[in-house]
């Protein structure tokens, strides 16, 4: 079968990047593949969102330039946090300029976001510089790479050709592109790509600016090792609630994953 059909311990064999490969490894040991985006904008509530879903998911999502309160010890809490509950950590940076301004962006300025994200995002649009620029950063550090390949959102361009073009430029680089941000499996059957899915949420069909939503069940069918919940999960009120969701979302991964391995 092809390779994303197999259990996340075996793909381990077809990849190299130390990001990817201990992704993987929680994947399995936790038996979660649940990332929650914890978008909130104060450094107590970011602490108190992570600390409530920790033991459900396999990756943190954070976009680090929304806190307020930002300072170096949101990031030492984080990782003991990482650590407490074993779970990794996803900066989605979107980076989007020519390589040697994200070899800026990636190391330097308040986050110094190479320093401690495994993993983070780039659109394809500037081309391949932008590949080479973040993993001279990147790869020594062992981090790992997603490229923005479609949105969730209504009416992207990232589709048809562009798309095609993105996975042709991760096939390039692949010790440090390990994957992308899609809404299904992409590259040929033989190939084996990490598939992060964002726009997940049970009960909702989208929000009032584009977002678009489907089910765990439905993107892991059409091919997400992992699915990225925001809102549905830090949306609900007190830290119980949201510990609960993050538990729900967790079975529902799970579950859909087990069955796309029957198929
Ligand atoms: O195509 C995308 C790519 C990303 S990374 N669509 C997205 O929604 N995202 C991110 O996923 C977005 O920036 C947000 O942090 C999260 C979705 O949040 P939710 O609250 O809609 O689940």
């Amino acid at each position: 079968p092809a390779p994303y059909l197999q259990s996340y311990e075996s793909r381990l064999a077809n990849y190299n990047n130390p990001a990817a490969r201990a992704l993987l490894e929680c994947i399995a040991r936790k038996q979660s593949n649940l990332c929650v985006s914890v978008d909130v904008s104060t450094k107590a509530k970011v602490l108190e969102v992570v600390d409530a879903v920790g033991p459900s998911v396999c990756l943190i999502k954070t976009h680090i330039d929304i806190v307020e309160d930002f300072d170096a010890d949101l990031l030492d809490q984080l990782e003991q946090l990482s650590k407490k509950h074993d779970f990794l950590i996803f900066e989605d940076r979107k980076f989007a300029d020519i390589g040697n301004t994200v070899v800026l962006q990636y190391s330097k300025g308040v986050h110094q976001i190479a320093s401690w994200s495994h993993f983070t995002n780039a659109h394809s649009v500037p081309g391949p510089g932008i590949i080479a620029g973040l993993a001279s950063v990147g790869l020594p550090l062992g981090r790992g790479l997603l490229l923005l390949a479609e949105m969730s959102s209504e009416g992207t361009l990232a589709k048809g050709e562009y798309t095609e073009a993105t996975v042709q430029m991760a096939r390039e680089s692949r010790g440090f592109v390990v994957g992308f941000i899609a809404q299904q499996r992409l590259g040929r059957a033989d190939e084996d790509f990490l598939i992060l899915t964002p726009g997940v949420q049970l009960g909702s069909a989208g929000d009032s600016l584009g977002q678009q939503y489907n089910t765990p069940a439905a993107v892991v069918g059409k091919g997400a090792d992992v699915i990225i919940v925001g809102r549905g999960v830090y949306g609900k009120a007190g830290k119980e609630a949201v510990r609960e969701e993050a538990e729900r979302y967790k079975k529902e991964g799970w579950a859909a994953y087990e069955q796309r391995m029957k198929a």
